[in-house]
């Protein structure tokens, strides 16, 4: 199966200097209509149960749609549930061989070497799916906290679309330019109304739309967030959040998985697992 467009040196800078004027970049496609179709397919398959993990996370979005009903630190309700299209996220990612494919491909190489270096890691990689059912809504925020218990923060996402992201399905926002304020309050919310109003400027919203396949990357410091799904149809989207590969647990002092680099996860490794291994912030 053919799998990944290829891009040019030339592509590969321009993303790179839009990721640091804007706090993201438009990949546009980066995959082939039947791999993104391939890896659709098995998003539903993990959501259905049809293809399982022992040990991976899941994470069902609140019955009644309200975000702020969710609790985000269960680690108790944080396994498969049951089939159910109403699972919100996915994690564990990198364990599976084919999404590891596309954390690992040739494009994020090139461009976490230009950001990042040779050495790369995840902090997470997941499936984020905004149900058809009464889906919540994301409030703003950022991918870097000073609560998180890490050494140092991630650098950039990537987030990939397996079957088309609108703004009635609930597509990702952005605001533009807002990963040059730095950590906002302790970062990873926005709920605070003085910085809301000191660091969010509602004309710099844009909504990335995206076909199925094609792709963007956003700073990790880039307020971002999405509304309800408003279609019949569900949202899902793939994304993984790159960083440096020496970035720790400071609770448990592991690292995270490596995507690029020494000791790089491979698909042979991953498909040799009888389990997802113990999570980077559980204490083994
Ligand atoms: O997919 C979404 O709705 C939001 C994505 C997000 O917050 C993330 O990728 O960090």
């Amino acid at each position: 199966m053919h799998k990944f467009i290829k891009f040019d040196n030339n592509q590969i800078t321009k993303i790179c200097q839009d990721l640091d004027v804007n706090g993201y970049s438009i990949l546009g496609k980066i995959i082939t209509d039947e791999f993104v179709d391939f890896l659709n397919q098995r998003a539903i398959d993990l959501m259905m149960g049809k293809i399982k993990y022992e040990g991976m996370f899941f994470k069902l979005d609140d019955p009644d749609g309200d975000y702020f009903k969710i609790k985000h630190e269960d680690i108790d309700n944080e396994l498969f549930q049951g089939p159910s299209e109403r699972y919100k996220k996915i994690k564990d990612l990198e364990y599976d061989p084919y999404f590891l494919q596309l954390a690992q491909c040739k494009l994020l190489e090139d461009i976490c070497k230009l950001r990042i270096g040779v050495n790369v890691s995840s902090m997470r990689s997941m499936i984020l799916n905004k149900s058809r059912f009464n889906s919540s809504i994301l409030p703003f925020h950022q991918d870097v906290s000073e609560n998180w218990a890490m050494t140092d923060k991630p650098n950039f996402t990537l987030w990939l679309s397996l079957n088309g992201a609108s703004k009635e399905n609930g597509c990702l926002k952005v605001v533009e330019g807002s990963h040059k304020y730095g950590v906002i309050g302790d970062g990873n919310n926005l709920l605070d109304d003085k910085l809301k109003n000191k660091f969010f400027d509602e004309n710099k919203i844009k909504n990335l739309e995206l076909k199925k396949g094609e792709a963007c990357i956003f700073s990790n410091y880039t307020l971002h967030g999405s509304d309800k799904n408003t279609t019949d149809k569900n949202r899902l989207g793939f994304t993984t959040c790159y960083m440096n590969a020496q970035i720790k647990n400071t609770k448990t002092n592991k690292n995270y998985p490596v995507i690029f680099g020494k000791n790089a996860l491979t698909q042979d490794y991953v498909k040799s697992l009888k389990k997802i291994p113990s999570k980077v912030y559980e204490l083994s």
